[in-house]
């Protein structure tokens, strides 16, 4: 299932069968062809555990007509071809792409999709990594059956004003026909309000339409207690349905007010993690009852907030945490690049495009409440600085209605506190730094406060401390100790709540997560142990002290 809901009524729309064709093209892939399951990183398999090279998935089809092939997410390059014929090719794990083929005859064919996972000059973004660059086709795949004008995008944007509360609704029709023709749009949003258009839709182009839309009787959706509305764009000609597209949204405002966060008015203190899309046993394709899971045992951590860290996420996630009520910081792809990095000829429209496809694919989720992107890059130099700036920018063309973060390192000198409407950094006092907690949140919010960050929000975007699940120090001392992790957790997650100054934390992390093979010599296991629960979810003792801290009001 590609989201937890039914995206459309009228459209033919199905997920692609679950089996394709698969077979490797380079050395220390497979002997021969095999079948495998779509969605599933390719690591799952024992023979491929560390394979990095292409794939080669190949299914056939029966259908015809106009055909949109739609990939929720290929790790991490894609090549599409229909009968041979490429029609699309997507660079990036983490975000939708799709292809549409007017007019294929009726009949059986022949959809090939080659995915590389090889890191290499023209990947800015995927480099070796402290997080593993999976393989595969990892998102559900959906083939659809498009008539000749459908609804290409919907966007919804709730606006609080003197007379309560209106939906901002902006739809996108494409018509691929030859001709231009006369179409009605329908708005439904369920229980609430309806609204009808007349649109004159020229050939082969696309027509935007926007309306405001009273809702007075809506009700908010609020952290943890999540009201979720139904909306219907319905396309009809000559009074007959063709297309629609359906999706959820919720009521509900995010605003930045001197220091404070506020979430329907009120000041927000977020408590909760950064979690990887990672499984020991999935990889990054996680299914949704585990997705379920990690969401469950936040909530029973006392969780109200989330991270995507490093990327944007399976709309899966993102439709769970609308569902329950959890609060998401979303962010586009990129970890930890050098300037060097940064200056790779592909990086910033590698960047671009990642934080567009974001907010374009994942505007309408309420969960979301701000924008990330760019970790712990090279925001000290001038260089890096303009990229930040130049990501900032278009994230603020896109959505006006979230404010905008980045999870800075934290080293001195960064130079972009000022740009960002909230400020956000990572420490790890008693972990990398001898250095007591409270001193190194002291000198931090210092040195924002007096280089451009004064009077904005401050969040710890990470904080954490690591330890191998099951392995034990009776003293309480030792580097990688679950009782170490304990005592560390206790004294950063204390001081970071008791600090006026600071809008909330992000725990580092929530699960362990694998990284890439070339980090194995500072990373025992070759996985970041920080989490507070194994790969498997298997808690560890720190699960505890994180529960007891973020239940403490
Ligand atoms: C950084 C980074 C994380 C992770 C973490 C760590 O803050 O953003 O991805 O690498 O450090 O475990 O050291």
């Amino acid at each position: 299932m590609e989201r937890l809901f039914a995206t459309h009524q009228i459209r033919h729309s199905q997920e692609a069968a679950p089996f394709w064709n698969f077979r490797t093209l380079d050395e220390g892939g497979l002997d021969k062809p095999i079948r495998t399951l779509v969605p599933g990183a390719w690591e799952t398999l024992p023979m491929l555990r560390s394979y990095r090279g292409r794939g080669v998935y190949e299914q056939t089809f029966t259908g015809g007509g106009n055909l949109r092939f739609q990939f929720g997410g290929v790790s991490f390059r894609a090549k599409v071809s229909l009968d041979g014929q490429e029609i699309v090719s997507h660079y990036g794990a983490y975000t939708a792409f799709d292809a549409i083929v007017p007019g294929v005859p009726e009949g059986q064919h022949t959809l090939t999709v080659e995915v590389d996972n090889r890191f290499g000059g023209d990947s800015a973004l995927h480099v070796v990594n402290d997080y593993y660059s999976y393989g595969g086709i990892t998102r559900p795949v959906v083939l659809e059956q498009l008539p000749d004008a459908y609804i290409a995008r919907l966007y919804v944007t709730p606006i609080f004003t003197d007379e309560g509360w209106k939906a901002a609704v902006e739809t996108t029709v494409r018509n691929l026909a030859d001709e231009s023709a006369s179409y009605d749009l329908h708005i439904i949003i369920d229980g609430l309000a309806e609204g009808e258009v007349s649109l004159q839709l020229d050939a082969k182009a696309e027509t935007v339409t926007s309306a405001l839309i009273d809702c007075p009787d809506a009700e908010f959706w609020q952290p943890l207690n999540a009201r979720l509305y139904t909306i219907t764009a319905r396309l009809e000609k000559d009074g007959q349905p063709v297309d629609d597209l359906i999706d959820r949204f919720g009521f509900r405002q995010v605003q930045v007010q001197g220091k404070d966060i506020l979430f329907n008015g009120e000041k927000l203190l977020l408590k909760g993690f950064n979690r990887h899309e990672d499984y020991g046993s999935f990889g990054c394709a996680i299914p949704l009852s585990a997705m379920q899971q990690d969401l469950d045992l936040m909530l029973d951590l006392g969780c109200n907030c989330v991270r995507t860290c490093h990327y944007p996420n399976d709309p899966r996630f993102l439709d769970l945490c609308d569902e329950l009520g959890i609060l998401v910081w979303e962010e586009s792809h990129a970890r930890g690049l050098t300037e060097e990095q940064m200056r790779n000829p592909h990086f910033m429209e590698q960047t671009l495009l990642c934080t567009r496809e974001m907010v374009q694919q994942h505007y309408n989720h309420p969960a979301i409440f701000i924008w990330g992107c760019l970790n712990e890059c090279a925001d000290n130099c001038e260089y890096g600085a303009d990229c930040y700036r130049q990501t900032y920018q278009q994230l603020r063309a896109l959505d006006l209605s979230r404010p905008i973060t980045a999870a800075l390192l934290e080293r001195p000198g960064g130079l972009v506190f000022g740009e960002s409407d909230v400020v956000s950094v990572n420490l790890y006092p008693l972990w990398y730094h001898d250095c007591p907690v409270q001193r190194q949140i002291d000198m931090k919010l210092e040195e924002i406060r007096t280089h451009g960050g004064d009077n904005k929000p401050v969040i710890i975007s990470e904080i954490g401390a690591g330890a191998i699940y099951g392995n034990h120090d009776p003293f309480g001392q030792a580097k990688w100790s679950e009782e170490r992790q304990c005592t560390i957790l206790r004294q950063q997650i204390e001081t970071v709540l008791a600090e006026p100054e600071l809008s909330g934390v992000f725990l580092w992390q929530f699960a362990d997560c694998r990284i890439c093979d070339e980090w194995f010599g500072s990373r025992p296991r070759a996985y970041n142990n920080k989490g507070v629960v194994d790969e498997f979810r298997r808690p560890k003792m720190s699960y505890a002290v994180v529960k007891e801290l973020f239940h403490r009001e």
